[in-house]
């Protein structure tokens, strides 16, 4: 009888070990868990310092006073970036430079005595002699060839 008692107690030892074990085991596992989602959060975080996307800067041309000509092609050629018709002759930078071909510093590009608006007007070519169609013609030829 008192062996039997015995193997009982081993065996109800043997339960409250494994039973203890299993719960040490389960613990541990479950602060696994916790350990294993703090190290997740941590690694999915952003580690390495991202790069501030720099602003992006259209690049339009300026046109302080609306001649039609840049304020960086106005630098290049002498004319007032703040002025449409930098020598006053009537004739605007733009129209000077892109149409006529006339010196947009010079009021009277051909030195005939009469300003290059003057001429235009007229209906003189303000670039020499001659009426203004040849001029209006030959800048036509010009863009055709
Ligand atoms: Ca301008
Ligand atoms: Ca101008
Ligand atoms: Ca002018
Ligand atoms: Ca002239």
């Amino acid at each position: 009888m008192a062996r039997v008692l015995r193997i009982l107690l081993i065996i109800l030892i043997l339960l409250i070990l494994i039973a203890v074990v299993w719960w040490f085991f389960q613990r541990n596992s479950e602060g696994d868990t916790t350990t294993n989602t703090t190290t997740n959060i941590t690694i999915s975080a952003p580690t390495g310092g991202f790069e501030a996307p720099e602003a992006i800067v259209v690049e339009t041309p300026s046109d302080t006073d609306a001649d039609g000509l840049a304020d960086s092609e106005e630098l290049d050629l002498g004319t007032k970036i703040d002025i449409p018709d930098t020598d006053a002759d009537g004739l605007a930078d733009y129209d000077e430079v892109r149409i006529y071909t006339t010196n947009p510093l010079r009021s009277d590009s051909d030195d005939d005595g009469f300003s290059d608006g003057d001429e235009v007007e007229q209906g003189f070519n303000p670039n020499g002699a001659g009426p203004l169609l040849n001029t209006q013609q030959a800048i036509t030829d010009d863009r055709n060839q």
